[in-house]
């Protein structure tokens, strides 16, 4: 048994050691901030001592490994997870209740690890999670930003940026180690050498250079043995100074390399399925990649020398998005010239240890960097990148479709144009021996759309590894009250393996079990009432449906839909205050990237149409709006316990999957959605009369793009449409200043509704009337919420690495003996 055995006292004792000595005699006990510091220190003390038994433990035993390279981590707090991770949250309860202390109110003090945008961030997190949780050794690999995402604020309903300052109070869960800082080379040229043999050797001649030291964060498993590492490289100049320039009293001279090389980890960009394109983001690819590299094969020659075939089999890399695809040429480089290995061996290495999880479908999110800049930044990658390509083209592309022009175009690692570009993706297929999509439909659309020719050159390469949540954070520790319900009634350990869950359904049609279960859910609607009003002043009742659509804003998952909706609601009611209708609360969390106007367009007419509604008496609080600000994982742990209603409205074949679909239903809300991403799997597993499906399927949608979509027949033929549509000109909610809200009409008609918002309107506001008779019905809809909550036992996040593991990766656990 993993857990760790340890009392009260023994806690309190350690908890006041780094009270007094580690922050140095904190006498003033209301000081929840180092409470928090102490009691951090101390659970992390624990931590490092299991970490040092697995290091030692995968060590010994050689542990074959995968290293996780993802941009992005997003990894929320990290005390309350930890606690429950190693079993001692009531004794940590205990010991800081006898210190003065509700342990809930200091685990509310540390800052989110937000070291990501969104899916794929937080996706790699519960990957982690569960990679330890299963005794698989496994390192993640990322970049240690000085300011994670933004954070977000509204001023006059429009939303406002601030640098995110995660580390201002230090972060307890973090370890610097300088003695595992690596350099790495930038810019420069490449010189060819003739060899003595005639071979011709390429020699990089590199102009500058920049350290990456790393910060290693513990990754604590649930109720295991197992402690792995998530390694995060901070950016520094190789010279402190350059004392040259410094002596000539040039000191701002002096100190450029190092400015430069402090930017490469100075902040995430915050840009979500859109590209962003720029040199520095292009350095923060491959000075994290090349830092992990060195790594990775530092930490195998520590272990088993420099032996290749012992590398391929010890060593598994998952590329988390295109975002990391230099690793792939950066091996071959260090393999090439820094190791003199013939070209044929170096890339069947690289083809055995990359494999490549693709997250979006999105063309505008797909990764293309100019020639220009490779040959600028990466001069030998370039090479290497033509020398792959030339193979691909002659050797597999040229077999299956001889001399082919056109075949070749398409294929080619490299697309034509004015501007040569370099094509991520196609990169990473040719390289990597698997490729994953995150959903059944979405991998399907994988094949099909985005890499059919591929798919036709190796069938057996790509593949589907549908996305899960770790139930550790997303139920156990952010739900307390319904876990200890369902440990009244589900006799294994579900957080361990959730289809224990499935007990639940034969109690899902039980009154007693349905009160406790509907109690339960009430409960936590007050507590997230309480909170919505502490950050809004809006009060809402919780005998409302609490209607929830939490995730990045963007035009293919639909908040406008859910907006029009809304405007819908408002104004049957103005029509007619005593519609009979279940009083509805609508809860938005979701940031903008900060340059994507139509998206900030859609928080403002969002938080307008809000205030407008949630002051207007003559609809008798029926209908409540509110946008909450800077929605982040902490948040989301306070929203999702209280939610009633799941928004997954994308438009189908946009979404590859979604996460908070699972989050959601598995804290017992009940999904309104499309069939897209992972809610055609949620739909089957939780049946199609405990799900509400609206909208146009994939091949619907297909059909009428095909077709030539025109969103003004939905304008004219649907007259609710047209009238909700015509308000945003007016100035009903901007009073004085009409046409404030009208950019989303014209995304809409002139804009020619890219995401057919105006096509999926009347299906969607159909879905809504259904559940809303639903809500009604107490214990149909106890019903439904429940069978959501035991029949989400598929989207553990142990479930989808058991499938990397069985089909990509090959572990095999390493436990305690
Ligand atoms: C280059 C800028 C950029 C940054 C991030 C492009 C694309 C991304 C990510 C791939 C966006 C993302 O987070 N995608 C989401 O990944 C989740 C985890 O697999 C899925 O569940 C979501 O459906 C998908 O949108």
């Amino acid at each position: 048994m993993a857990l760790t055995k340890i009392t009260k006292a023994e806690l309190t004792k350690r908890i006041k050691h780094h009270l007094n000595f580690t922050l140095d005699d904190v006498t003033d006990n209301q000081n929840k901030e180092a409470y928090w510091k102490a009691t951090s220190l101390a659970i992390n003390d624990i931590v490092v001592e299991k970490l040092q038994a697995t290091k030692a433990r995968q060590q010994s035993a050689n542990a074959r490994s995968v290293n996780y390279l993802s941009l992005e981590y997003l990894m929320g707090r990290m005390l309350s997870n930890n606690l429950h991770n190693l079993g001692v949250y009531e004794a940590a309860e205990a010991a800081v209740r006898d210190l003065g202390h509700e342990l809930s109110d200091l685990c509310e003090q540390g800052a989110d690890l937000a070291l990501g945008n969104g899916g794929l961030g937080r996706l790699a997190a519960c990957f982690l999670d569960s990679l330890a949780t299963l005794d698989y050794a496994a390192t993640g690999y990322g970049i240690h930003y000085q300011h994670g995402l933004f954070k977000q604020s509204f001023k006059d309903c429009r939303q406002v940026e601030e640098p995110d300052m995660w580390r201002e109070f230090g972060n307890p869960w973090e370890v610097c180690r300088p003695d595992a800082a690596q350099t790495i080379a930038l810019y420069g040229h490449v010189k060819h050498e003739t060899q003595a043999d005639g071979t011709v050797k390429s020699i990089w001649e590199p102009k500058t250079h920049c350290k990456g030291v790393p910060w290693d964060i513990p990754i604590v498993g649930y109720n295991s043995a197992t402690v792995n590492v998530l390694r995060l490289w901070e950016g520094t100049a190789t010279e402190a100074f350059d004392w040259d320039h410094f002596s000539d009293g040039n000191y701002i001279h002096a100190l450029k390399d190092n400015v430069r090389a402090e930017t490469v980890s100075k902040v995430l960009y915050p840009k979500d399925e859109h590209e962003a394109g720029k040199e520095l983001r292009f350095i923060q690819q491959y000075f994290f990649c090349a830092c992990s590299l060195k790594d990775i094969i530092a930490r195998h020659e520590r272990s088993q020398g420099i032996d290749w075939s012992a590398f391929t089999d010890s060593t598994a890399i998952q590329l988390n998005d295109t975002h990391p695809t230099i690793a792939i040429v950066e091996l071959m480089r260090i393999l090439l010239d820094e190791y003199d290995m013939a070209w044929d061996e170096s890339w069947a290495i690289c083809q055995k240890v990359f494999s490549y999880t693709n997250h979006t479908l999105l063309p505008e999110a797909l990764e293309k960097w100019s020639v220009r800049l490779f040959e600028k930044v990466l001069p030998r990658h370039l090479e290497i990148v033509y020398r792959i390509n030339e193979d691909f083209l002659n050797n597999e592309v040229n077999e299956k479709w001889p001399h082919d022009f056109q075949m070749r175009r398409k294929l080619s690692l490299i697309e034509e144009g004015h501007e040569r570009m370099v094509r991520m993706a196609h990169l990473c297929v040719v390289s990597a021996h698997k490729v994953n999509g995150v959903a059944e439909i979405h991998s399907k659309l994988v094949k099909q759309d985005l890499f059919p020719e591929f798919d036709a050159l190796w069938p057996e390469k790509l593949t589907n590894v549908t996305n899960g949540i770790t139930p550790r954070r997303w139920l156990k520790a952010c739900n307390p009250k319904l876990s200890k319900l369902l440990d009244k009634h589900v006799n294994e350990d579900w957080a361990k393996d959730l289809n224990n869950l499935s007990q639940l359904v034969a109690l899902a049609d039980t009154p007693k079990f349905q009160k406790e279960f509907m109690a339960i859910k009430r409960e936590n609607k007050v507590e997230l009432a309480k909170e919505i009003e502490q950050l809004t002043g809006v009060v809402v009742s919780p005998d409302a449906i609490f209607d929830v659509q939490i995730k990045r804003l963007h035009e293919y998952k639909r908040q406008h839909l859910n907006f029009l909706h809304i405007l819908a609601l408002y104004s049957r009611l103005l029509e007619n205050p005593n519609l009979v209708m279940q009083p509805r609360v609508f809860i938005f969390g979701a940031k903008a990237a900060p340059g994507y106007h139509l998206a900030k367009e859609i928080i403002f007419a969002i938080n307008k149409v809000a205030e407008k509604i949630n002051s207007d008496q003559r609809i008798q609080g029926k209908l409540k709006v509110v946008f909450l600000p800077n929605y982040r994982i902490s948040l989301a742990e306070k929203i999702i316990p209280g939610a009633d209603v799941s928004e997954q409205i994308s438009t189908a074949g946009k979404e590859a999957s979604g996460t908070g679909n699972m989050k959601l239903a598995l804290n017992g809300a009940v999904t309104i959605g499309t069939l897209d991403g992972a809610n055609i799997e949620i739909a089957e597993e939780v049946g199609n009369e405990n799900i509400f499906i609206f909208g146009n399927t994939v091949e619907e949608v297909k059909a009428i793009k095909a077709q030539g979509y025109n969103p003004y027949h939905f304008y004219e033929t649907n007259a609710e449409l047209k009238k909700i549509l015509d308000w945003l000109d007016s100035d009903f909610f901007t009073p004085g200043q009409p046409y404030q809200l009208s950019a989303i009409k014209h995304s809409l008609l002139d804009g020619g509704d890219p995401y057919l918002v105006l096509a999926d309107f009347q299906s969607y506001s159909d879905a809504h009337q259904a559940l809303d008779i639903a809500y009604r019905d107490q214990s149909r809809w106890a019903r439904m919420a429940i069978l959501n909550t035991a029949c989400m036992g598929k989207f553990n996040s142990d479930r989808s690495i058991q499938d990397y593991v069985e089909n990509i990766w090959h572990l095999a656990p390493c436990a305690e003996k």
